[in-house]
Order: C-alpha cells, then structure tokens, then sequence
C-alpha cells in the first residue's frame, strides 16, 4: 500500500493510520492494534525538513530472492555472498544468484516478539583473518523481560561458533518495543551501538540506564577510556549520546568517519542525527513529534540550545526510517553524496542529498512499490541492496 502525501487533513490522519504508520516501525503484526484515533489536523506544515525534490524516480529493483521472512540486516562478505538476519532467530547464507542457505548453527535464544527478535549482523574489522561477525539481538531475562544485546561469533560454513555476549542494555523491561539494535564499527575499530528506550521515553533523558541511547565499545565489549564523561554521579559506562527514542538504522559517514543514524519519531518527528560525543539528542523533551491519539505536540519544544537538532526530519507524517546507507558506489549516476533512508510505514526508499553535513533536499524513489524496506546496505557491485519485511532481497538497478 502506499501512502499519498498530498491528502485533505482528515484522510491524512486515516492514511496514517491504514499504513500502520507508526514512527516506531512495529511489525505488521501489530498494526492491527487500535489505530490512532482521527483528529483535528496539525497546522500546516512543511512535509519535511528539506525541500523534496522534483526529481523523478530513476531506479527500479531486480528481485534476488523473495525466499526470506521478516529480514531485519545484511551484511555482504567478501565472496559477494550475504549474511541475512530473519526477527525471529534465523540467520541465514544468501548468495549471489539468490539461494537461501539453511538457518545457520549456534545463534543464541532470541525473545521473538513484536520488534524483539534477531536483529542486525555486521562483519568485524578483522574478518579477512579472523571471520569473527558481530550481531544484536532481544536477549530473553525472566519472564516477558528482555534487553538488546550485542554478540561475537566467528562465521563457519553451516554455523557460527565461539559465540560470546559482549554488552547487555540496561536494565531489562517488559513489552516487546524499541530495542534500537544497529551496529556500526569506526574507522578506529570502536563498535556504536545504537539503543532504543524501550517504549520508556523519559529514560532517553537518564543517565543511569541505556535506554535511548548510543554506547561506544571495544570489540571484546569494554569501555573505552576517551568516552564522554557525564557529570551525573549515576551515569552508565559507556554512553557516548543520549535522548534517543529508536534508532534502527545507522551508517558511517565515508567523508567525516562520523556516524549517522535514523530514529523513528511518534507522530511524525522522525530523524536523522549525527551522533557527537556526549551530546543530547532530545527525546522526548525536545521533539517535533506529536502524540499518538491526541496530536499535540509533545515535549517542550523542537529547539533547546542544549540539545542536538537533528539533521533532517519528517512531519507531519511518519516515514518511519529504518536501515540507512552513504551511497559510494558508481551504479546510479546522479546518487553520490547521498544518504539512503529504507522506509517502513512510509513504503519508499528515501534519497537524502548532502552537501557537507547538510541535507539539501530529498528524493522519493520506489513509491508505487508498497514494500516496508526494513534495511538498506551498498553490496560490493556499487548496487544499494534492500530488505522488504515481506521477505524480498532486492538489487536497485538504474530504470
Ligand atoms: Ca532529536
């Protein structure tokens, strides 16, 4: 399905609501849950934070496979082979031509429930050598209880062995939302972990837990001794930022080393960040989100001098970003310098133009598509490659 943009106030609200438009991206299975209820529209407002361009599409998709189900992360190893996540505890070998491995061995008992499951997966920065591969995943605690974790295992032909939990969010909830979960290494070799709150927003504000959070780790899961350093007595270890709602996507900027990611609003206020030691991100205090239900603005305000501005941004409505990418590679004329934005209950796959840090414009692409694009990589041919929570594996080829 997809979601018009240009629609009367009221149907704006019912097409929120009929693409099981949450910024916070649940799965479709949840998106039966009783919808927002249709209000008096917000004031009218730009459809984003930068222009969207006029630019048509100039992309279509080749399928790879459609063998996958509920595909949450890719990661393309050297032989132009994939490694792919599923939610609910798979992860699986996909090559070149399409064929889908078995469920690989040894991954560890994920909490599959609602946004819980196995998530990201990324290769280390010694895998030529050491074949050693990092992934997230909602880690089981007691009853309905579960925390996002970060795990090591080294990568063998049919499972991965050696596996090794090396950082826990803390403490553990309830509830099955926001985990966050993406990985991104440096160009120091330093692993970002970025952490949902857990549905707990004022948590995001915390200092003495790691929700909505991004923490900076060694690859054996220490702290490093350069992070930021919090006035607040209780602070957590290893937070490099703070006031996060979900991030679920994030990548590193090719031209700064500085890593980026997406976070999904409520109500519209879905963002892109650059993500500066020690710094606070805002939520829920300094949001341009909106309630579910009611539709008033939430927080104090969508400025604070002591809060990080997001780079980009969306409202009224919710695209709900979700894996992001830098495009570098030679495939798509016209694509350099560009952020790739996957969209879930927006349905598109968004082009971010930059110059500099700046985003100067946006491009819509895929919109008659109707697929929620879970995840967005750059394989090793130059193509984007995405992930569709229907269970497609796609190569994006110039029209
Ligand atoms: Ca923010």
């Amino acid at each position: 399905m997809t979601c018009p943009r240009l629609l009367p106030p009221l149907l704006m609200c019912l097409a929120v609501s009929a693409c099981g438009g949450s910024g916070s991206g649940d799965p479709p299975a949840q998106a039966g849950a009783s919808p927002p209820t249709p209000v008096a529209a917000p004031a009218p407002a730009p459809a984003t934070g930068a222009p969207v361009a006029a630019m048509p599409a100039a992309v279509t998709v080749k399928q790879v496979t459609a063998g996958l189900s509920a595909p949450w992360s890719l990661a393309f190893l050297p032989d132009g082979s994939m490694l792919v996540t599923e939610r609910r505890g798979s992860l699986r070998r996909v090559d070149p031509a399409g064929q889908v491995s078995a469920p690989l061995g040894g991954v560890p008992a994920v909490y599959a429930v609602g946004q819980g499951g196995l998530l990201d997966v990324v290769l280390g920065p010694g895998f030529g050598a050491d074949r050693t591969i990092f992934f997230t995943f909602s880690e089981p605690d007691g009853i309905d209880s579960s925390r996002t974790a970060v795990a090591r295992a080294v990568l063998g032909d049919t499972a991965i062995s050696d596996v090794q939990v090396i950082y826990r969010q803390t403490p553990s909830r309830p509830g099955s939302i926001h985990y966050g979960s993406r990985l991104v290494f440096d160009r120091d070799g330093y692993l970002f972990v970025t952490l949902g709150e857990r549905g707990e927003q004022e948590r995001a504000q915390d200092l003495a837990t790691t929700q909505g959070k991004v923490v900076r780790i060694r690859p054996d899961g220490s702290i490093p001794p350069d992070n930021p350093v919090f006035p607040q007595q209780a602070a957590v270890p290893g937070i490099w930022s703070y006031g996060h709602r979900n991030p679920q996507g994030a990548a590193l900027n090719p031209a700064t080393g500085v890593v980026w990611l997406s976070e999904h609003g409520p109500r519209g206020g879905d963002e892109v960040n650059r993500i500066l030691p020690g710094r606070n991100y805002g939520w829920p205090r300094i949001t341009h989100g909106r309630d579910y239900s009611s539709g008033v603005p939430l927080g104090e305000g969508t400025t604070a001098p002591d809060v990080e501005p997001p780079l980009h941004y969306w409202v009224p409505v919710s695209i709900a970003p979700a894996g992001i990418a830098f495009y570098t590679g030679d495939k798509l004329p016209g694509w350099e310098n560009s952020l790739l934005v996957g969209a879930l209950a927006g349905e598109v796959l968004v082009q971010l133009h930059l110059q500099g840090d700046t985003v100067v414009a946006e491009t819509r692409h895929l919109e008659t598509f109707g697929e929620r694009i879970r995840d967005v990589r750059q394989g090793l041919d130059g193509h984007p490659y995405l992930l569709t929570d229907s269970g497609r594996l796609l190569r994006v080829v110039p029209r």
